[in-house]
């Protein structure tokens, strides 16, 4: 077997770039530090504009302070102009001015957009206010290549009420009309089993895995859209991303290391 001599290659093909900007947990298991623990796992260069400043661990989220806009930009702008990111994600973003600083940018970027609109933490704190969050709806998801909202989430978006597959594709059809390109509804708050459902160029795709009883889902959605957005980066088309991505997902909660004696993060070490 011969060997490639890897400086024949170049650096965008060995590591692509991923950029997220979302909030920080210090507790390293959301947030920022999800996301870049997922994509480097993937094997994706991980790059972060940081928008939110969260104070929280397992047990509870204390504080949500939202960075100036302008700080948000200069960092977005730093990393824009020098490191060409081939998907970028958003998560937590904190403030309408957040909000709509980053659907500004986000016209303009050439590359594919997943936003994860996070707008409640699991401990059911508020992480967007209602101002922000029609700003996300009405600003930053026409821009969104996929759009990756939970159970809650997506009932907050649509205005359905989530109980069944026909409800969830009545959601699904309904955030679709608001601009992005691709809806991924997450079931994991399901009952049953955690059934996704995709949106894309008109059709419904349905992805299942078993539903795993524990407490240990702290960071399950910006790790799962992360992921997505890693594939997304390595040139992985997006039915085979959010296989991918959901599978990877499942079996980081399957092994979550029972960190911390609250809601523990998934395991970011699981294999891909
Ligand atoms: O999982 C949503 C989320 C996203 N981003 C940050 C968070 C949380 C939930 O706690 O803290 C920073």
């Amino acid at each position: 077997m011969t060997d490639i001599d890897r400086t024949e290659l170049s650096p965008q093909v060995l590591n692509p770039v991923a950029l997220t900007i979302a909030g920080s947990d210090p507790s390293g298991g959301a947030g920022i530090q999800a996301d870049l623990k997922t994509f480097h796992q993937f094997g994706v260069y991980g790059t972060t504009v940081i928008a939110v400043l969260t104070v929280q661990n397992t047990l509870r989220v204390s504080a949500v302070k939202p960075l100036p806009a302008s700080l948000v930009l200069a960092q977005l702008n730093a990393v824009m102009e020098d490191l060409l990111p081939s998907a970028i994600k958003t998560g937590a973003l904190g403030s309408r001015e957040n909000v709509e600083a980053i659907a500004d940018r986000a016209a303009k970027f050439t590359v594919p957009l997943v936003v994860d609109p996070v707008i409640m933490s699991k401990h059911g704190k508020a992480m967007l206010d209602e101002d922000a969050s029609v700003a996300l709806i009405q600003k930053l998801l026409p821009h969104a290549f996929l759009v990756t909202p939970n159970i809650p989430e997506a009932t907050f978006l649509s205005g359905v009420e989530i109980t069944d597959r026909s409800t969830m594709e009545q959601a699904a059809r309904a955030i679709g009309e608001m601009g992005p390109q691709a809806v991924l509804i997450k079931g994991g708050h399901l009952e049953r089993e955690a059934l996704d459902m995709l949106l894309y160029q008109r059709r419904i795709r349905t992805f299942t895995a078993p539903k795993i009883q524990t407490n240990n889902t702290h960071g399950t959605g910006c790790t799962h859209s992360a992921a997505i957005t890693a594939l997304l980066a390595k040139g992985v088309g997006l039915m085979e991303a959010v296989e991918q991505a959901k599978d990877f997902i499942t079996r980081a909660i399957q092994t979550s290391p029972r960190l911390g004696r609250g809601a523990g993060p998934v395991n970011h070490f699981t294999p891909v």
